[in-house]
């Protein structure tokens, strides 16, 4: 057994069945070691964005890591921006790299690079495999690395030599530790300031955004008079009819400074304290009141689900009152299309355990809370606000539920930084219906020139923000990689091509025109 095969025999060992890759000549002792070794899914990806933002979303719908396996440097280098926004949804993601044969790398050959520098501001761990007989063991502390709590990215650099050597069998992983429990001071601080006199706030994050976590907190806000609300951008809340419904914390700055306007103590759960996503000429960056009290029950690498419970259990609280409701319409809207309209159609057709991605941006604002009463489903969030995560998450998602239909809502233009995600799509049969919103332009950016201070952008300020010349023709790109296209403009074109495409399996596309 060589050191590739060593490797892949520890990663499946561990769980780890699933690779998504766009390889190259110093992978290829682990790509025909891939071949030798039954059980692993390997996925191509033709770009290694898509490959680590579909890692992503794998592992938040398995709750395991799958491995990525990119070419040296620069393959590395184009698959960062969403191994940033794994990192930043704390998602255990297995990142593998190929490097030069140890010997070949002091010839400063025309792929040589800096490995470990390029991962670094990336990784939660980051290792260079030594030697053949050593691989698998840093295989199997790479796998350990990613699923420590809260979950990370490891990266382990894997040069052509301990790959091609003489391996030393598998080796085994250590099953992670459970998250720490919280300290017996954070409970007790936040008892009392759920105890105090409001208002008062539960802020939510992390694993505390799952179907039962999310009974526990409703039912401490319904005994306590405490409102709840969730961070902004979430890895995964299991949301919709019969579930409790934990509105977000809103991402424009005046409306979340708003939000938080009015309480006096916010208990953190999971959740950071909260900040704004940039920073504005005479803006505060912290987004609490002045004289807020924050406090921290529990962070979110601790044991979130169970100081959860622990503190429904320190203030008496059962559980919440059930919803009672009423069903979003199950009528096709009428009209132009807009964001109300687009809410409507998904309200009133999202499937029973759909997996919604939101890349939606500026078209999406309310559709987390037009949603609230759709049928059970999960919804995945961008943590890391590098764009271009939504086709390659959806992808990612599919793989991990082959049961489930997944709703990628794709904004157009951080759709087009890795539409090739789509070929993927065909490639693999995915169950994956993506609406992209064409609205032609950059338009979140449009309105943040008002927020640093441009009341009238020039024209090349808007030349910049468009993305009309040429128009995106996004029914060809979609059929050019092999997924079934349609474009719509009014509201029953949308829920007819969108009830269609759910009802069919498969990768469809629809461009909503807006
Ligand atoms: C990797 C990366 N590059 C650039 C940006 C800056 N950026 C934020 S939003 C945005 C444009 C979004 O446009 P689109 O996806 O069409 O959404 P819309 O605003 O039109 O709703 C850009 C370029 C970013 N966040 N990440
Ligand atoms: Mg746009």
């Amino acid at each position: 057994m060589n050191g590739a095969e060593s490797l892949v025999r520890t990663l499946l060992a561990a769980g780890v069945d699933t690779c998504f890759t766009n390889p190259g000549t110093s992978e290829l002792h682990f790509v025909a070691a891939l071949d030798r070794v039954e059980g692993m899914r390997c996925v191509l990806c033709l770009f290694e964005g898509v490959a680590t933002g579909a890692a992503d979303g794998y592992a938040r719908m398995t709750g395991r890591p799958a491995t990525t396996l990119l070419h040296l440097g620069p393959g590395l280098g184009n698959g960062l921006a969403n191994l940033h926004n794994a990192r930043k949804a704390h998602t255990p993601l297995v990142n593998i790299v190929g490097e030069h044969a140890l010997r070949h790398i002091a010839y400063d050959a025309p792929l040589t690079s800096d490995i470990e520098g390029i991962a670094r501001p990336v990784s939660d761990w980051v290792r260079t495999a030594a030697g053949a007989a050593t691989v698998a063991r840093d295989g199997a502390a790479a796998v350990a690395a990613a699923c420590s709590p809260p979950g990370g990215v490891a990266t382990l650099v894997l040069p052509a030599d301990t790959a091609w050597g003489e391996g030393a069998g598998v080796a085994a992983v250590a099953p992670p530790a459970p998250p720490p429990p919280v300290a017996t001071t954070a409970l007790a601080a936040a008892v009392q300031a759920l105890r105090a006199p409001g208002p008062n706030l539960i802020l939510l994050g992390g694993q505390t955004l799952r179907e039962e976590p999310l009974r526990v907190a409703a039912g401490i806000a319904h005994a306590t008079g405490a409102a709840l609300m969730a961070e902004t951008f979430n890895a995964r809340v299991e949301r919709g009819r019969g579930r409790p419904f934990v509105p977000r914390l809103p991402y424009p700055l005046p409306q979340a400074l708003a939000a938080l306007a009015p309480y006096r103590r916010i208990v953190l759960v999971g959740a950071r304290r909260p900040v704004a996503f940039f920073a504005y000429p005479d803006r505060p960056s912290l987004l609490t009141p002045d004289g807020c009290q924050l406090v921290t029950l529990a962070d979110v690498g601790e044991d979130c689900v169970g100081a959860l419970r622990a503190l429904a259990e320190s203030l008496d609280a059962g559980p919440p009152p059930a919803e009672r409701t009423p069903r979003p319409g199950a009528r096709p809207p009428h009209g132009a299309i807009g964001p109300d309209v687009i809410g409507a159609c998904l309200a009133g057709l999202l499937p029973e355990q759909a997996v919604v991605v939101d890349e939606a941006i500026t078209t999406g604002r309310n559709f987390f809370a037009q949603t609230a009463r759709a049928a059970p489903h999960d919804w995945l969030h961008n943590r890391g606000g590098s764009i271009g995560i939504g086709l390659p998450l959806a992808t990612g998602a599919a793989l991990a539920c082959p049961q489930r239909k997944v709703v990628c809502l794709q904004a157009d233009g951080s759709g087009m930084y890795t539409l090739q995600a789509l070929w993927t799509q065909a490639r693999e049969g995915l169950d994956v219906t993506t609406l992209v919103f064409a609205n032609r332009a950059y338009a979140i950016l449009r309105a943040e020139l008002g927020n640093v201070g441009v009341e009238t952008p020039g024209a090349r300020a808007r030349d910049l923000l468009s993305l009309d010349r040429p128009p995106l023709d996004w029914v060809a790109l979609a059929r050019g990689m092999g997924v079934s296209a349609v474009r719509v403009d009014n509201a029953q074109a949308l829920w007819h091509a969108l009830a269609g495409a759910l009802a069919a399996p498969g990768p469809a596309l629809i461009e909503v025109v807006l």
